[in-house]
């Protein structure tokens, strides 16, 4: 179980940045941290056939930010369950709602925060290319979580910006190249 409250990093950047899969993959395979996707989360709950599970299946379809009341439960959840004492939430907070809910319910504020940054043609080409069925990865909805992100989540990156939380990595390169500068950063955490 967990004892004091666990250290927590946020992982963002846009659709497509590479936050999820290599990179978190990598940093629980070779650092031992619970790795939590905000979106995989929802993306399981949408399953449950509760009317909130089918509201976050039709607001991920359409790319808008679903209410900070039900990812914050499911990340709450799964913090308990994983019971490690650092953990990557990536793909949260998204918006400001998002941002001062979870602090004022958790008393988590993030070590610091893991900015993929990445050009949009890059993440479009990602995204259009991958094959995992998701719901909301076509061009359509593809253009809406972009703007989505402009709109409602760089603000979230500009606010830990100017608390000098933020560690911005160029996410244009190849899977072990942005790894080679996530991995000192993480481990530096845990040093
Ligand atoms: N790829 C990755 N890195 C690469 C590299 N360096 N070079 C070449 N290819 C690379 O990667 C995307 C694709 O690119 C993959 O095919 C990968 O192999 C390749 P991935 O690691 O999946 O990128 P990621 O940044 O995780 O992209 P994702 O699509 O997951 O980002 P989103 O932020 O859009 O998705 P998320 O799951 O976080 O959210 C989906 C929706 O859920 C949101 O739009 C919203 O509706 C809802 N949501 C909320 O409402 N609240 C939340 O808190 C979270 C989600
Ligand atoms: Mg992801």
């Amino acid at each position: 179980a967990v004892k004091a409250k666990p250290q927590v990093i946020f992982v963002l950047g846009g659709p497509g940045s590479g936050k999820g899969t290599q990179q978190c993959a990598k940093m629980v395979e070779e650092l031992g941290l619970l790795h939590l996707s905000a979106g995989d989360l929802l993306r399981a709950h949408m399953k449950s056939g509760t009317p909130d599970g089918n509201m976050v299946a039709e607001m991920i379809k359409q790319g808008q930010i679903v209410p900070s009341r039900v990812t914050i439960s499911l990340l709450e959840e799964a913090m308990l369950k994983g019971g490690k004492q650092q953990v990557l939430i990536d793909g949260f907070p998204r918006n400001e709602e998002n941002r001062s809910a979870f602090e004022s319910q958790t008393g988590i504020e993030p070590e610091f925060v893991l900015f993929f940054d990445c050009p949009e043609a890059v993440m479009e080409q990602r995204l259009l290319s991958r094959q995992a069925g998701r719901t909301d990865d076509n061009i359509e909805t593809i253009r809406k979580r972009f703007k989505v992100f402009v709109d409602s989540s760089m603000p979230i990156i500009n606010f830990y910006e100017q608390k000098g939380k933020v560690r911005k990595i160029n996410a244009d390169r190849s899977p072990d190249e942005v790894y080679a500068d996530v991995q000192p950063l993480v481990r530096g955490l845990q040093a």
